[in-house]
């Protein structure tokens, strides 16, 4: 970790508490969810609020990440300093124990990942063998800029031809075994990091592979050694990256790259006249199929007595459809129950991940019908319809008569629908991103950026993302943090759930430009509106890119940046917050983010405080190998000053460089 001009900056987390309030069960700040539970506080109704004060205290060995439940012989708890009871049976030792349980949440998270991007590409894959006629090539750019990076011949081929090639690859990705880098990442990251991963040996050379390999690795009596579990977890992180990528990249081909949109989100978009359908999860594949069959619906509904087919999104599904088609974010994850609550949702489908199980126990309080639709999502309950690509239009065809079915089945007393909700803009591309900038500098688009961060005009650029944790209230550190940054003129992109939160209270909109922005930051806004008339709106306070396989798009941008600015990534001004980390998935972003050489905050303990070597790793050492580290603060104001800190350093290093390279005419010093 680097030596920060604010000397309070250390390694260490502050004392705030780690569980705020842990009795309290109004567990969130969102308007909407606070509304929505004041509705129902005579009611004898049990929600995700509940529970968390239900599991307080929470175990603490569990917690640091000393619990091992690997073999049969376990559970084992490293409970004493020294002596037989400082290790497990086997003998494993803290360092070990807390390294294997964390890099086993990156595998989780990287399986997820590249699940996503898996059904996709078998989408990609189906189309160019003339199945899955519902879909189609949206964004021919799209292909064509993806088949240069992967160096497939794009001249004089028909899109479909070309589509078969970039398939391929992504599915030689999935299960290679010769000696070559996994290519959608090789052809994502700078030549610095390629470098990078080959001599720290992390350069993962297929997903599968490596999500096998670090189980493999982890097995009970296998590597006792927390360096090289740790670096394996890396690899596996990599693998999370590259599956990402495929996965953001292949569904900006099919459907389409988002453009800038207005929509508006919380409950209040719920519509009481209207048959109101929830997607809920994370895969575009199904739910933009839900959408178009909703449009074609109309006349269906109207039948049934409603004005129409209202979708709305829930998490990261939310995002997708948000950015591409305009569909109204109804909520984010930790009060996705709320939307069942209002008694006029007739339908919630969902595919995977993030989907909390008790939706359906609400459900049955209520006419709304749950409906999970992958193979690998059921539950107990619910109605399964498997979504199957050859028959996308027809699956989600009878999704939405479902939906109109039991709009008949209201219950008016139950009916109690918030009136929060906010206009947002969303829809922040990286090709739209760079299209802005381009109306100011056509030859050098990202060198809009970095030069206003040069010239101190901007601070830097933070990308906050990631989920809800109820540990703390929800969104609030989201909102704090974000408050803190632009008020200091950091240029913040978002996404996941975080992006959810903005959305939600109204921070992605214009108007929080003028509320919340500090001077330089305003005054860079001004100038990309200028430069932009054909825009339709004002700019948003903060640029949404999408769902959490979109976080590549926040990747290239980075990339980008340290290209422009002729150094690698852990010298550009670039952070990264998950204030409110959750799911395994965020594990594994954040520690992908940090061999990308980014420093992390993160305000969930991750559970390795079990282990000063481990905690030591993730927050100093990694920053000596990939120049990123994480920074663990569960105090929104701390983990702000600490991301300007590492904002601030990072600027005014590479303004020292900068004039010694010109001063003495000589390259630019690549350390950090
Ligand atoms: Fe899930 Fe993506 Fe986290 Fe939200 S942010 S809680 S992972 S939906 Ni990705
Ligand atoms: Fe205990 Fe070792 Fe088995 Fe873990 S692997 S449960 S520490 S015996």
């Amino acid at each position: 970790m680097p030596r920060y001009r604010d000397l309070t900056h250390t390694a260490r987390p502050s004392d705030a508490p780690r569980v705020v309030d842990p009795k309290n069960p109004i567990r969130t700040t969102d308007p909407g969810a606070l509304q929505m539970l004041e509705m129902i506080k005579d009611k004898q109704i049990e929600t995700v609020y509940d529970r968390v004060v239900a599991q307080q205290p929470q175990c603490a060995f569990g917690y640091k990440g000393i619990c091992c439940r690997i073999c049969l012989a376990g559970p084992c708890r490293v409970k004493k300093e020294d002596g037989p009871g400082s290790r497990g049976i086997c003998g494993a030792t803290a360092y070990t124990i807390v390294s294997r349980n964390v890099v086993r949440m990156i595998a989780g998270g990287a399986a997820s990942h590249s699940e996503h991007a898996r059904h996709i590409l078998h989408t990609a894959h189906a189309l160019v063998e003339g199945h899955a006629s519902d879909y189609d090539i949206k964004s021919s750019a799209k292909l064509h800029e993806i088949a240069g990076k992967l160096g497939v011949e794009t001249l004089n081929r028909e899109d479909k031809e070309i589509l078969k090639d970039v398939v391929g690859i992504g599915y030689a990705d999935f299960g290679r075994y010769q000696d070559r880098p996994l290519a959608f990442l090789d052809c994502l990251i700078t030549a610095g990091r390629r470098n990078k991963f080959k001599h720290t040996n992390i350069m993962p050379r297929s997903i599968d592979g490596t999500v096998t390999e670090i189980i493999a690795q982890t097995a009970m009596g296998v590597d006792a050694d927390p360096v090289n579990i740790i670096f394996g977890g890396l690899k596996a992180s990599l693998s999370d990256l590259g599956g990402s990528y495929m996965g953001s990249t292949m569904s900006d081909v099919l459907f389409g790259i988002p453009e800038p949109i207005v929509s508006e989100a919380n409950l209040g978009v719920i519509n009481p006249k209207m048959v109101n359908i929830a997607v809920h999860g994370h895969n575009p594949v199904l739910s933009e199929m839900v959408v178009a069959a909703a449009r074609a619906m109309k006349e269906d509904a109207k039948k049934a007595g409603a004005e129409g087919v209202n979708i709305v999104g829930i998490c990261c599904t939310g995002n997708e459809l948000l950015m591409r088609e305009g569909v109204y974010l109804a909520t984010s994850s930790a009060s996705q129950e709320m939307a069942i609550l209002t008694g006029a949702l007739d339908a919630m489908v969902v595919d995977i991940q993030c989907i909390y199980p008790s939706v359906q126990t609400l459900a049955e309080c209520f006419h709304t019908k749950v409906i999970t639709t992958e193979f690998i999502m059921k539950i107990p309950g619910a109605q399964h319809i498997a979504f199957d690509t050859d028959t996308a239009m027809d699956d989600a065809k009878k999704l939405i008569r479902i939906a109109i079915e039991a709009y008949g089945k209201r219950d008016p007393k139950k009916i109690a629908i918030p009136s929060e909700k906010h206009q947002l803009v969303a829809g922040f591309s990286r090709e739209v991103l760079t299209d802005l900038f381009a109306k100011i500098n056509p030859e050098r688009p990202i060198s809009v950026l970095t030069d206003a961060i040069q010239s101190g005009q901007l601070k830097g650029v933070a990308f906050i993302i990631g989920c809800n944790n109820l540990k703390r209230f929800q969104d609030e550190s989201h909102i704090t943090i974000l408050k803190e940054l632009v008020k200091n003129d950091v240029l913040v992109i978002t996404g996941g759930c975080s992006a959810g939160a903005y959305a939600k209270f109204g921070f992605m909109s214009p108007l929080a430009v003028d509320a919340y922005a500090g001077e330089g930051l305003k005054s860079f806004f001004k100038t990309l509106e200028e430069a932009n008339p054909q825009l339709s709106t004002r700019l948003p306070l903060v640029f949404h890119v999408g769902s959490c396989v979109d976080y590549t798009r926040g990747i290239e941008v980075l990339v980008a940046m340290a290209n422009e600015l002729g150094v690698d990534t852990p010298k550009v001004p670039f952070v990264v917050s998950a204030p409110e980390a959750m799911h395994e998935k965020a594990v594994a972003i954040g520690s992908y983010c940090v061999t990308m050489g980014i420093p992390v905050h993160v305000g969930s303990m991750p559970p390795v405080e079990g282990s000063d070597l481990v905690y030591g790793i993730t927050t100093q050492i990694a920053h000596d190998v990939f120049g990123g580290n994480f920074i663990l603060e569960v105090d929104p104001v701390i983990g702000a000053t600490k991301l300007l800190n590492a904002l601030e350093y990072r600027s005014w290093k590479l303004g020292i460089h900068k004039q010694t390279a010109e001063k003495n005419d000589t390259a630019l010093a690549q350390g950090w």
